[in-house]
């Protein structure tokens, strides 16, 4: 199966709500930032990942769906896109 065909498993919510906290605890990789400000992560962090017995997928850890001004409507329309 071709990269672009597999699963991709995309980490919505609001900022701060854990969503870098969790692709870092699951892959057991320091992948994305955490951080107690909100708004730590801006771009799409996007990694291959083999769950094991299961298959290689693809997480991709976003900004939060409620980030607010200029940047922040940015961020938003790249997690759109994204979906
Ligand atoms: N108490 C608690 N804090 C958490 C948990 N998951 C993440 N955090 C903390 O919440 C803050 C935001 O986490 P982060 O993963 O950056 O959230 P994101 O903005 O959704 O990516 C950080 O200070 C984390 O250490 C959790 O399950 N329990
Ligand atoms: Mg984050």
């Amino acid at each position: 199966m071709g990269k672009d065909n597999k699963l991709h498993i995309i980490l919505l919510g609001r900022r701060n709500s854990g969503k870098s906290s969790l692709i870092n605890a699951l892959t057991g990789q320091n992948i994305a930032i955490v951080s107690d400000v909100a708004g730590t992560t801006t771009d799409l962090v996007k990694r291959s990942y083999e769950i094991p017995d299961f298959a290689s997928v693809i997480f991709i850890d976003t900004a939060g769906i409620d980030d607010t001004g200029a940047l922040g409507e940015m961020r938003v329309e790249k997690t759109r896109n994204a979906i």
